[in-house]
């Protein structure tokens, strides 16, 4: 069996695994339960490929743990979908409202495909089938009832879009500054002038110097680093295109354009290390300048920002 073929099999079943699960608040505690610790996951993504009897190993396994998966906790990983674990409260937010919308979504599909079937069959198989063009009630019935249904979607989703926008006055503020093509980071709350600011690069790791576990085109030599459970607020701009600084796991994507300051707000619930990429297209290198941020408890931070003071 095709490696590729066997892994969207055991993603469509682990998909379903999850499905039951797929309301408020239950779906990304299970996600979390179900997620394999990072070394496993390493050893499932080093099996050179998987034949049909170590799939189906792996989907009793699944079965055996009631909700397992192989998804890699904070990078995106070959044929994945579905999201990143959540990292913050805004991408918990979006993670819910996208299980909740797709509830809605099925619901409606399954209801419009049965209308269609039924119509179709009623009027092939009666000799006489009805001509009806126009019906008053019916009409009032099918345009009022998707609009219900439209503002019930429509209050969860701007109660999620204006969180995001919302600025909970932060701890630090990190400019992020996309360059054609890397990034550079500025701290600048320890500083009294802008030339004592801590400032650093951050490139991508080219394939030939990765060592072993570190993952191609996602991996930097200068991580972002923050501390957990502390308001972050990040203001992004450009130097020369424009770039977008995204980090799927805590929910954040903003445009950085030249000239101006966008910013935005995130709020780690947990330590660890998060994968992601410029996601505007700027230049032949786009796919070569990816983020990484590591979430640090606050006194590793306070240790890691004295470090770099003492270096600049
Ligand atoms: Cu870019």
């Amino acid at each position: 069996m095709d490696p590729r073929l066997s892994v969207l099999v055991l993603r469509v079943f682990q998909r379903l695994c999850l499905w039951p699960s797929s309301f408020r608040g239950v779906s990304s505690s299970l996600a979390r339960l179900g997620t394999l610790p990072n070394y496993r996951k390493k050893e499932l993504q080093s099996m050179p490929s998987f034949n049909f009897s170590s799939l189906s190993l792996v989907i009793l396994g699944s079965l055996g743990l009631g909700l397992s998966t192989v998804t890699r906790c904070d990078v995106s990983e070959p044929w994945q979908f579905g999201f990143q674990d959540a990292a913050s409260p805004i991408m918990e937010g979006i993670i819910n409202l996208h299980h909740d919308i797709m509830f809605v979504l099925i619901v409606v599909m399954v209801f419009v495909c049965w209308m269609i079937v039924r119509t179709i069959s009623f009027f092939e198989n009666n000799p006489n089938p009805s001509r009806t063009v126009h019906a008053e009630t019916l009409e009032i019935v099918w345009t009022v009832t998707p609009s219900i249904i439209l503002m019930l979607i429509a209050v969860p989703s701007f109660a999620l879009l204006y969180s995001m926008d919302e600025i909970l006055d932060p701890a630090i503020t990190i400019k992020c500054v996309g360059h054609q093509w890397y990034w550079s980071y500025e701290y600048s709350d320890y500083n009294a002038s802008d030339e004592d600011s801590i400032n650093y690069d951050s490139y991508m790791v080219p394939t030939d110097d990765l060592e072993s576990g570190q993952i191609r085109l996602l991996e930097v030599d200068n991580n972002v680093t923050i501390p957990t459970h502390t308001h972050i607020r990040f203001v992004c701009t450009a130097a020369d295109v424009l770039h977008s600084w995204a980090m799927p796991s805590l929910g954040v994507k903003m445009d950085c354009v030249p000239g101006r300051l966008n910013q935005m707000t995130t709020f780690a619930k947990r330590e660890g290390i998060f994968y992601g990429q410029c996601s505007e297209l700027c230049g032949v290198q786009h796919g070569f300048m990816p983020i990484v941020v590591q979430t640090t408890n606050v006194s590793d931070y306070i240790d890691w920002i004295v470090n770099k003071i003492e270096e600049g």
